[in-house]
């Protein structure tokens, strides 16, 4: 673990020294820097990168994107930290890494809130993903749209974690967000929050017990090897934010600040159709891989999740926000 958080810091420096790191204007144009842990070829990155293509044809070549896949330049807090201070331009994370920040985007990701994905995106697509991405303004991001990120399920390193019985006492690593260890703590798991470049190794060596992620997620950064028991819980459908940082985005024209919103919002079907193409074919390879899905007792972890609620959805934005979630 020590020798990946040296490497990623090395990897985060010597982004950072980069004279060109930062969407500056040249005689050609300007290039915005794009930033995703997932690699090449995953949906969150294809998705960025067909708003690039469109924001390059409509300004004819005048703004193009470079995408710096693969945690490149670190992981999500890194990411959001140099996104909200301009160093990076785009970067797209879960809404998880902005909760403690934006307490608005918490409401995306609490446990059994969305019915289905249709609720999710038709949620997150409309008035209330607007007034939730309102929120990172004031933190120098501007939500540009949402990705789906399906289902997320715990997978365990020895029994499968099918109800909160199965689940007690177990270490489970989670994104940093407190809504997210009080998630755990609410199904009787004790959490550690780890940042995804740290849990393939924290699951090798037994550091976490197991953590939590969608298939797409689960195949490619490859926990299927060491954390083989998948029970399908589906606890939370939290989506992905694509944000663009407010310094980069201030420094551009009014009209081709309407491209880039409108090639964002392009990009949301492109992304969709590859994801679930990717989360049908992920769970065909981990199988193959020699994980085991199995399925769970998703009402028996519905029936804990009210402490998260009570801890999280306090005032009044909040509670108005989950009141219309659950009434759209
Ligand atoms: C993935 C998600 C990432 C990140 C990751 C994690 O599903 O796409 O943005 O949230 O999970 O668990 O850290």
């Amino acid at each position: 673990m020590e020798s990946i958080t040296i490497r990623r810091r090395l990897m985060l420096g010597a982004a950072l020294a980069a004279p060109w790191i930062g969407g500056r204007a040249s005689a050609q144009g300007v290039t915005l820097r794009a930033a995703d842990i997932h690699p090449d070829g995953y949906p969150t990155i294809e998705g960025v990168k067909y708003m690039g293509k469109l924001i390059e044809e409509r300004t004819g070549g005048r703004i193009r994107t470079q995408m710096f896949h693969s945690r490149q330049l670190g992981d999500e807090k890194d990411t959001l930290e140099q996104t909200r201070f301009g160093v990076i331009d785009i970067t797209r994370v879960n809404t998880a890494p902005l909760n403690n920040l934006v307490p608005e985007t918490l409401v995306a990701g609490l446990p059994f809130l969305f019915r289905d994905t249709a609720h999710m995106q038709k949620v997150m697509d409309g008035p209330i993903g607007e007034d939730i991405g309102k929120g990172t303004l004031p933190h120098g991001l501007v939500t540009l749209c949402y990705y789906d990120a399906g289902a997320r399920s715990f997978y365990t390193r020895g029994r499968p974690a099918r109800t909160p019985d199965e689940m007690k006492g177990l270490k489970i690593r989670v994104q940093q967000s407190d809504m997210w260890v009080a998630m755990m703590r609410a199904f009787g798991a004790n959490a550690t929050p780890l940042p995804y470049g740290e849990v393939y190794s924290a699951l090798q060596t037994g550091v976490v017990d197991g953590a939590e992620n969608n298939f797409p997620s689960y195949l490619t950064a490859r926990h299927f090897e060491v954390a083989k028991q998948y029970a399908r819980t589906e606890h939370s459908l939290t989506p992905e934010i694509v944000a663009m940082s407010k310094r980069s985005f201030d420094r551009i024209a009014k009209p081709d600040q309407e491209i880039i919103r409108q090639a964002a919002k392009e990009s949301v079907p492109h992304m969709r159709t590859l994801w679930v193409k990717m989360e049908e074919d992920a769970r065909k390879q981990v199988e193959a891989g020699g994980a085991t899905v199995v399925e769970a007792d998703k009402p028996a972890f519905a029936k804990l999740i009210q402490p998260v609620y009570d801890q999280f959805v306090r005032d009044a934005k909040l509670k108005a926000l989950v009141d219309r979630i659950r009434a759209a």
